[in-house]
């Protein structure tokens, strides 16, 4: 009897405990949960093929790593332990390295291929290997047949790297899940083993470099201290393929040494940064190199000593390049002269210096000219310097998009900007091309990232938006990518396997970008946002420390319309892009709708194509925005209970109601205040707003308070 009490408790607390752990899903994992494959048929197809893991290639830190995680990966989805053997039998999945110059022309490149006895990955370089261990991975993880996994696959962009905006005092610089990843005054003697997730989770998505500190920096970063701390990541790092960078204050030399002047032609500034380069590869022999703010926001740079951005960058290339380093010098620069228009001021200090870098210099250019708003036209640089590699930055935070409580599907945006046509060689010159060599025949491509991670539980404040880590990493693999494949990928490896959650999920991520575009900035308009609170609106902002930071200074109300003229009658900053764009945007008839109010002052009363006023397409955009996050939140509750993880589920429930919310004060706040100036109803076929304008105020001004 006793006995059997003891079986009935301890069977209890089994349940008990399956219980929680199956309802224990707090989004660490990300999209490497590795959960048991619920699919018999598929269960089984991968269980009878699947009995060992060989390594056919000298062992090394990353081909460990990649058995390392096809062990863990494969006990998690088949349910039990294969065993790594060094012998060859068949039912086997194989890591082999085959020579350079055959099928895989890339030295991260893979080919996954399976003959019914083997599952074979085969790269030329460890890297490769690992990538592929990660390819096969994913094909396992969304249960597709193995006879669908035969690939080859390269990244068409050679660095794909993270920008963590941390600082060594823990916070983050537009940073919304949490404090900084890197413990700074632990490390480097503790190494918390989240680096290693963060490792495992970047090589998964092929990103390859992680520049780990703001771009606003501290001096800091490059002393001994730091440098040991920064090399222990570094180590970690090494093993998953990822190269470390650093963000550097241009006048480190003046604060860590005392020098006089951080004047890149002073020959005593260069031999102090050759001497520090060659100290940081000393401690880090794999360091990738520097990424330089100057010149922008107040941050210093080569011209407080009258010298060019040129100057600057060529002068940390020099020192990088004995040891392979680059710079990736931002053009993110823009001075505070009222009269300028800030959307042409990067290009024109840009563009004169095409021509004028070292060789291992990168300008790293925003995907648009003002600043990560929820819509841009892409940045006139790209195709404009065909001499200069150009690196693509984008946002992954979402400092403009509603931070972390928005699920705001970012690839739509990544995917927009790439496609753009700049047609600065022609036809068919997308931003692509630009980014990946193949315009301007470049070797040296890259593209960034400024991450949204942070020491929440969850990596990213918000589990939907683990989607934007993971899809920034996809197509900066490989840019033609869709989107809804990527998101496919994500939501089975993250959320579901149950195929109407999956469509709704996909529907609901698809169209949230457009979503939140037409709640916030529709029609081309931005940088209407509060002031230091970046995820609500302030369209009436009219003062503030400089022209360019008001909302008044880019929507331009007045009683005749609405918009920034930048044709050739206002600041022609449309005038940058190639003709056949001036062409079409010029003109406010053929401009796509999504552009207008960026390039054109509008009369309140212009029909516009979708066969209404302006004030009456503004209102529409506005009420279609937050119908949709209302409808998404409806598409989330109508999910069953059984293909959602209820802690999952809970969490994201709730930020889409806040979505939700944020979207109608957005709405509300943006057209009752535009009215002031059209003095126009707003339709009577919208619900109409409740609340006033002052109220709005007010409850924007308790968000501004310390
Ligand atoms: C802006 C951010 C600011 C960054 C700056 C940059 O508000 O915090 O330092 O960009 O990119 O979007 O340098």
């Amino acid at each position: 009897m006793m006995k059997h009490k003891y079986i009935f408790l301890g069977s209890l607390l089994l349940i008990f405990s399956t219980t929680l752990h199956v309802s224990a899903d707090d989004g660490y994992r990300l999209w490497l949960k590795y959960d048991k494959i619920t699919d018999a048929a598929i269960l089984k197809s991968y269980s009878g093929v699947i009995k060992s893991i060989s390594l056919q290639a000298p062992s090394s830190a990353l081909n460990d790593n990649a058995l390392k995680e096809l062990k863990t990966g494969l006990h998690g989805l088949l349910g039990s332990s294969i065993p790594i053997s060094a012998a060859s039998r068949s039912k086997q999945i194989v890591l082999q390295l085959i020579p350079p110059g055959g099928v895989i022309d890339h030295e991260e490149g893979y080919r996954l291929s399976y003959d019914k006895k083997l599952i074979r990955i085969q790269a030329t370089t460890d890297r490769g290997l690992l990538y592929g261990a990660f390819g096969l991975l994913r094909h396992l993880q969304m249960w597709l047949p193995l006879e669908q996994l035969d690939q080859t696959r390269a990244p068409k962009i050679n660095l794909r790297i993270l920008n963590h905006w941390d600082n060594p005092n823990g916070t983050i610089e537009r940073g919304y899940a949490g404090s900084t990843l890197w413990k700074w005054a632990d490390l480097p003697d503790c190494v918390d083993e989240r680096y290693t997730d963060y490792a495992r989770a970047n090589a998964s998505i092929g990103i390859n470099g992680t520049v780990v500190n703001n771009v606003n920096a501290s001096a800091r970063f490059l002393d001994k201290e730091y440098l040991y701390k920064v090399a222990a990541l570094a180590k970690l790092f090494r093993g998953y393929g990822i190269k470390t960078y650093l963000s550097i204050r241009f006048t480190a030399p003046t604060y860590l040494s005392g020098l006089k002047s951080a004047d890149p032609l002073d020959p005593a500034v260069r031999q102090w940064w050759k001497d520090k380069v060659d100290e940081i590869y000393q401690i880090i022999p794999d360091f990738g190199g520097f990424l330089v703010k100057a010149n922008s926001e107040g941050e210093p740079g080569p011209q407080d000593y009258n010298r060019t951005h040129a100057d600057g960058a060529n002068m940390l290339a020099e020192a990088l390049a004995p040891h392979g380093g680059i710079v990736m010098w931002r053009a993110f620069v823009y001075k505070a002269d009222p009269n300028n228009d800030r959307a042409a001021e990067s290009y024109n200090e840009f563009k004169p210096l095409d021509g004028a870098f070292k060789a291992n210099v990168m300008v790293q250019v925003k995907n648009g000219p003002i600043d990560f708003q929820p819509r841009e036209p892409f940045h006139p640089l790209f195709g404009a310097m065909p001499q200069t590699p150009l690196m693509m930055e984008f946002q992954i935070t979402q400092e403009y998009l509603g931070q972390s409580t928005h699920w705001v599907y970012l690839a739509n945006l990544f995917k927009e900007v790439l496609e753009s046509d700049t047609y600065a060689r022609g036809p068919g010159s997308t931003v692509a091309k630009v980014i990946d060599g193949s315009l301007d025949h470049h070797q040296l491509t890259g593209i960034a990232g400024v991450a949204n991670t942070g020491s929440d539980r969850n990596w990213c404040g918000h589990i939907g938006n683990q989607a934007n880590w993971y899809s920034f990493g996809r197509l900066s693999w490989d840019p033609s990518l869709a989107t809804t494949v990527i998101a496919d990928e994500w939501i089975k490896m993250t959320l579901t396997h149950q195929p109407t959650a999956i469509s709704m999920i996909n529907d609901l991520m698809m169209k949230s970008h457009e979503a939140c575009v037409d709640y916030m900035t529709p029609l081309g308009l931005h940088h209407i946002m509060g002031e230091s609170i970046h995820f609500g609106p302030q369209p009436w902002l009219e003062k503030s420390r400089r022209a360019d930071w008001t909302s008044a200074y880019y929507h331009r109300a007045d009683s005749v319309g609405l918009g920034f003229d930048r044709t050739i009658t206002g600041s022609n900053a449309l005038g940058l892009y190639a003709k056949e764009i001036q062409q079409r945007w010029g003109d406010p008839d053929k401009i796509p709708l999504q552009y207008l109010l960026w390039f054109h002052h509008v009369a309140w009363d212009k029909q516009l194509p979708e066969g209404k006023t302006l004030w009456e397409t503004l209102c529409a955009h506005y009420y279609k925005g937050v119908s949709q996050a209302t409808k998404a939140l409806q598409q989330w509750q109508s999910l069953k209970p059984s293909s959602i993880d209820p802690e999952v589920y809970a969490s994201i429930e709730g930020k889409l109601k806040r979505q939700q919310w944020e979207a109608e004060w957005w709405k509300d706040a943006c057209l009752l205040y535009f009215q002031t100036y059209s003095k126009m109803d707003v339709p009577s076929q919208y619900p109409k707003i409740i609340r006033s304008l002052e109220e709005l105020k007010e409850l924007v001004r308790l968000y501004q308070m310390r």
